[in-house]
């Protein structure tokens, strides 16, 4: 097992003389405990923890070249955009998926890579500006949140104050590092954040007990907590109100316009038949009769589907195989107890900021 003397010789490289005794007592203190409960535990690499400790804590430049690369994965999720991705084509089944973790996205959509990024990437100015990304409509609207174990003192009221003092986790390459880095300083905490590039490494060593606190996404908070909670641990999400907004939706390399409309009108069309109460289970039924809007969407009269590049039954397909807006939230997000009403993911006419242009 390393000590802390193995470390000393990075630490010096990457922080200076100067700052190296106030930095090295903040991480030593709290790598005492992660190397103690999460290595025996989960088995995680007290180097490539120290790494990544020392990338987040000070100076992320001149530790950059501390992180590798991870590879691309392929693998076989069904997700909510994933599947509306999949729509666009007009045959679900002929999507390729790649998993990418969030700092390898971008550079996979600039690479050619892959086309469209779904899922979980917030709309940001930078990214849509000095990054090169361009954004669709936001098919859900998130904000970041916290989550720890109520056995450390914290329940649905805490704030990020009261996290003064503990080891914070969460992924590299996300907003989410940069808000509740951010967020602690304004609240006066001062935290020990570790960023992972995997989020099976967040939650393995939260759960080993190398963090106090995982951040992210709330949904995706919200979704761990129903599938991986220990039986021997229970986890709580704070505060009520998210430290941020996280608009999340499709995103794709700028100025590749008609590819936009595509994606971007794909979307549209769910959340328009879903507003018309169209599912699934009633489109054949509903465009053999439909008029006006309803009719443009399945390809009928007026269609603008076939102007954009796409055959004039692409949105039939969309729902057919796919579902409404409603319909995929509903498949995809209720069975972790996550509900539109009254929350902002509500269609426009409920009070929720779910909406889209005319189809006309
Ligand atoms: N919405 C934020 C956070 C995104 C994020 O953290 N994504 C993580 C965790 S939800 C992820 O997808 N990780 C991929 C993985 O764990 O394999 C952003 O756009 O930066």
């Amino acid at each position: 097992m390393n000590t802390k003397e193995d470390y000393k010789p990075l630490l010096e490289r990457v922080f200076g003389d100067d700052m190296i005794d106030v930095v090295r007592e903040r991480i030593e203190n709290r790598q005492e405990r992660v190397i103690d409960k999460a290595l025996s535990d989960a088995g995680v690499d007290p180097d490539a923890l120290v790494k990544r400790a020392l990338k987040q804590i000070e100076l992320p430049e001149r530790a950059d070249d501390l992180e590798a690369p991870a590879p691309l994965r392929v693998y076989d999720v069904t997700d909510e955009e994933f599947e509306q991705a999949a729509a666009v084509l007009g045959d679900a089944g002929a999507v390729n998926f790649v998993a990418l973790t969030a700092s390898e996205r971008f550079t996979a959509v600039q690479t050619g890579d892959v086309d469209v990024l779904m899922r979980n990437t917030t709309w940001t100015q930078s990214r849509d500006s000095s990054v090169g990304m361009d954004f669709g409509p936001t098919t859900y609207y998130d904000g970041q949140q916290l989550m720890a174990r109520v056995s450390d003192g914290f329940s649905g009221s805490s704030s990020v104050a009261d996290i003064d003092g503990s080891v914070v986790c969460t992924n590299v390459g996300t907003t989410t590092e940069k808000n509740i880095a951010e967020a602690a300083l304004l609240a006066g905490a001062e935290i020990t954040l570790l960023g992972f590039e995997t989020s099976d490494e967040v939650y393995e060593t939260f759960i080993a007990g190398g963090c106090d606190i995982t951040t992210t996404d709330g949904s995706a908070l919200v979704g761990r907590k129903a599938k991986m909670q220990p039986a021997d641990q229970e986890w709580v999400i704070f505060p009520a109100t998210p430290i941020s907004k996280e608009p999340l939706g499709p995103t794709y390399g700028q100025n590749d316009s008609a590819w936009a409309d595509a994606v971007n009108w794909t979307v549209y069309a769910m959340i328009i038949m879903d507003e018309y109460g169209v599912t699934s289970a009633n489109v054949d039924a509903t465009c053999a009769t439909a008029e006006a809007e309803v009719a443009r969407l399945c390809g009928g009269d007026g269609e603008l589907q076939t102007a954009m590049g796409l055959s004039a039954d692409a949105f039939h397909q969309v729902i057919k195989q796919v579902g409404s807006y409603g319909e995929v939230y509903d498949r995809n997000l209720n069975p972790v107890g996550l509900y539109r009403e009254g929350s902002a993911n509500a269609g426009w006419l409920d009070g929720g900021l779910i909406y889209s242009p005319p189809a006309r």
